[in-house]
């Protein structure tokens, strides 16, 4: 169940996606998408609420940006676009206070079993009493909702930046992070030593990066192609929903990050596995795929991709009669 509507979640990201997008993950080197016109290049923005446990508001996702924008006005803009309200202030002393998070009432909040042991040895949550502060208005997550030190931050490359958003420049391919936090001014999201005003626990998240993993959901997302073989592929599904949980998860290491990219790179880049004979790629090995290899044996068509490979049945490197003749065997049961 819960998979399901991790799916939706990402499947609407995916259908709002703002970004064009080009080539095919599988088959290009460089994967990063075309610039739209009107624009200077591109960043990678999230917003996230990883310490409720409740993911990405927007998932990690290439947005255009214009030369000398600051990470202000590129965030007001986004948030215009997916026509989501925002408390900030005005953009040249941009303070992000709030921002709308649809369905937030309907969600449940889910923080990782460690860092509930810290809020509440720290009396920000009460195991009779609940929550120390009062939980979001209207749906508006906003700082001061469910603890006394929440907040939004935005980290610069997986760094906290120490001026307001209206002061960053946007910086091509860097990856832009609004990160709710509800303990220890960051130290939550592993970004802050809470500035000492905290006691220091084992915390897994503390230095983890997730830049270059959200660049490679980032890419995902602008490639159809990659989203229909992760919908069509069980096997390159698995390992998708284990690299989106690896990335959702505040406790996760850096370890089970990386390892769960490079799966999923992996699985993505193999492609599916081609059902050798079957030509015409349909499926079924059919007395058509075997006049198909005849006809390529003969010269009379050219095969290309996973069909030259589906045609040489005997793996010699050449699509021969003898392929023809074994694919119209398989074909006829013979
Ligand atoms: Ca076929
Ligand atoms: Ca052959």
């Amino acid at each position: 169940m819960k998979l399901c509507k991790k799916l939706l979640a990402i499947l609407l990201t995916a259908a709002l996606l703002l970004t064009v997008s080009s080539g095919v993950l599988a088959k290009t080197e460089s994967r990063t998408p075309e610039v739209p016109d009107g624009y200077d290049g591109l960043v990678v923005i999230s917003v996230e609420a990883l310490p409720l446990g409740i993911d990405y508001l927007l998932l990690p996702q290439y947005v255009p940006y214009h030369a000398g924008e600051s990470v202000a006005q590129l965030t007001a803009r986004v948030l215009d676009e997916y026509g989501l309200n925002y408390e900030a202030g005005d953009i040249d002393s941009f303070y992000l206070t709030a921002i709308e998070w649809p369905y937030l009432s309907d969600v449940s909040i889910n923080v990782p079993d460690y860092l509930m042991e810290q809020l509440i040895e720290n009396y920000c949550y009460d195991e009779e009493d609940g929550w120390d502060q009062d939980e979001p208005v209207d749906n508006m997550l906003a700082a001061g909702c469910y603890t006394y030190y929440s907040g939004w931050m935005i980290a610069d490359n997986d760094v906290l930046t120490d001026v307001g958003a209206s002061e960053v420049t946007v910086e091509e391919g860097h990856v832009y992070r609004w990160m709710y936090s509800i303990y220890g001014y960051g130290m939550d999201i592993g970004m802050s030593d809470g500035w000492g005003m905290f006691p220091p626990f084992e915390n897994p998240a503390m230095g983890v990066e997730r830049s270059e993993a959200y660049i490679l959901l980032a890419e995902i997302l602008t490639e159809p192609d990659a989203m229909d073989l992760i919908l069509s592929d069980p096997d390159v599904y698995d390992c998708y929903m284990a690299f989106y949980n690896a990335i959702a998860y505040l406790g996760s290491t850096q370890e089970e990050i990386d390892a769960a990219a490079d799966a999923l790179l992996e699985a993505l880049l193999s492609g599916p596995e081609v059902l050798m004979g079957d030509v015409d790629l349909d499926g079924d090995i059919t007395v058509t795929d075997a006049l198909l290899v005849l006809r390529a044996a003969m010269g009379l068509i050219e095969l290309e991709g996973d069909a030259a490979i589906a045609a040489d049945w005997d793996d010699d490197g050449n699509t021969s009669v003898t392929d023809a003749l074994f694919i119209l065997r398989e074909a006829m049961g013979i």
